[in-house]
């Protein structure tokens, strides 16, 4: 754990508009990493210095106004190894960390799952990897983030070649792992039950909707990145089974290594029958929505979604479009008109239907069960009577047993 009293301070660059949303995210990122925001300096980038990014006139304002307070810096955009080790030359050898670092941090602060630990390990040694060429001492301050979690001091300071074997043998496991999800993704592909991905921004409520809609009792924060493992609950509308998966939260600008490192596990809501794009109407909707799925489609996704504008009840003016479906979910406002939206969207892809089984043909009726879900079964004196939802793909096979 983060240390409470880490302060950090702020250099925003200013490139272009988007700057006061990024600097929003920052504090949030580093209040989520358990430290704690001191300041903000801003400035205007015309030119690029490539030495340290923004100018030395700056760097000295910024060094006087530290003077002997202890901070780290947090350069809000990324920064090259050479940049970050002279940025901090220039203020005094004060601990820098860009952006990605700092991701990077709070993913590795809360990865439980051993995959999730495996994931955020690989794409912290990759992105340190080209940052330890030579340094010898300056390997642990380089590498550490807000509190120097993630792979460690020890890990840190051992020579590259033992990260090149570390970062192949975390890539040799985590391709096992994806091997044997894609098998199961091909299985559930091929299940009787459709899936439903949440999607979309850190911390816009996905978790909360899980919960409101299948009574779950997932963790939810008002924290970046409460969740980075996949959890899957069933729940019915209109008495038809469905599968809500919930995902890891995106971010603008998220370092690509982690996309890589977590596109296993994103994987259930790539191939998922509808997405549930979160957004949250008391901030950005129109990046959120964006940024989501500029990540999701750049990871292959092709599924069709749903936008659900989310904390309505902090926003009730917001309008992300007709199509979007309004909702509080921690109010539970707008729930059933969600669930309908849902169901419209997958209806056609499974029949409502009564079967009836003579009791001569129940071992034929046997092997084709597991295609179906069965609402109810009572029985007659000649054979059994099922309500029963099946997918489409499978309705032919049923005819013969169909009463309507
Ligand atoms: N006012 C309000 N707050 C909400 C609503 N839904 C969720 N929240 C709050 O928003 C914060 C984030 O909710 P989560 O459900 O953890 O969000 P998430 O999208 O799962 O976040 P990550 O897992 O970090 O990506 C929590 O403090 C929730 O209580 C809502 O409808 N209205
Ligand atoms: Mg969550």
């Amino acid at each position: 754990m983060a240390e409470k009293s880490e302060l950090v301070y702020i250099i925003q660059p200013i490139e272009n508009e988007k700057y006061r949303i990024l600097q929003e995210e920052a504090v949030a990122l580093i209040e989520s990493a358990g430290a704690e925001y001191a300041g903000t300096i801003y400035q205007n980038i015309r030119e690029i210095n490539p030495a340290t990014y923004i100018g030395e006139g700056k760097l000295r304002e910024l060094r006087e106004r530290l003077e002997g307070l202890e901070l780290t810096v947090l350069f809000n955009g990324g920064l090259s190894p050479s940049q970050t080790q002279n940025i901090s030359k220039a203020l005094g050898g004060r601990k820098v960390i860009d952006r990605t670092t700092l991701i990077l941090d709070i993913f590795a602060l809360r990865a439980e799952s051993s995959e999730g630990r495996l994931q955020v390990e690989l794409a912290q040694l990759k992105y340190l990897y080209p940052r330890l060429k030579g340094k010898g001492g300056e390997l642990s301050r380089l590498g550490g983030g807000i509190g120097t979690r993630g792979p460690g001091e020890t890990q840190l300071e051992t020579d590259r070649r033992h990260i090149r074997t570390r970062i192949h043998a975390l890539e040799e496991r985590l391709k096992e792992i994806e091997q044997r999800r894609f098998l199961q993704v091909e299985r559930r592909k091929k299940d009787k039950v459709r899936t439903i991905a949440l999607v979309g921004y850190t911390n816009t409520g996905k978790s909360t909707l899980l919960n409101a809609l299948t009574g779950a009792d997932v963790l939810t924060k008002d924290a970046l990145f409460a969740t980075l493992d996949p959890t899957a609950r069933s729940f019915e509308i209109e008495g038809v089974p469905f599968l809500l998966v919930d995902t890891v939260g995106f971010l603008q600008d998220l370092p690509h290594h982690l996309i890589e490192a977590f596109k296993s596990t994103l994987e259930s809501a790539l191939h998922c029958d509808l997405a549930l794009i979160v957004c949250d109407a008391a901030g950005d909707y129109e990046t959120q929505l964006n940024t989501t799925l500029d990540t999701l489609r750049e990871m292959g996704f092709s599924s069709p979604y749903l936008v659900v504008l989310n904390k309505c009840d902090l926003a009730p003016g917001a309008d992300a479009g007709k199509d979007a479906v309004r909702i509080s979910a921690r109010e539970g406002r707008g729930l059933e008109e969600l669930k309908r939206r849902i169901f419209a969207e997958l209806k056609d892809s499974f029949v409502c239907t009564e079967l009836f089984v003579p009791y001569s043909r129940s071992a034929e009726y046997g092997k084709l069960r597991p295609l179906l879900f069965e609402k109810t079964v009572s029985y007659t004196d000649e054979g059994a009577l099922i309500c029963a939802v099946i997918p489409s793909i499978y309705a032919p096979q049923f005819q013969e047993f169909r009463k309507i």
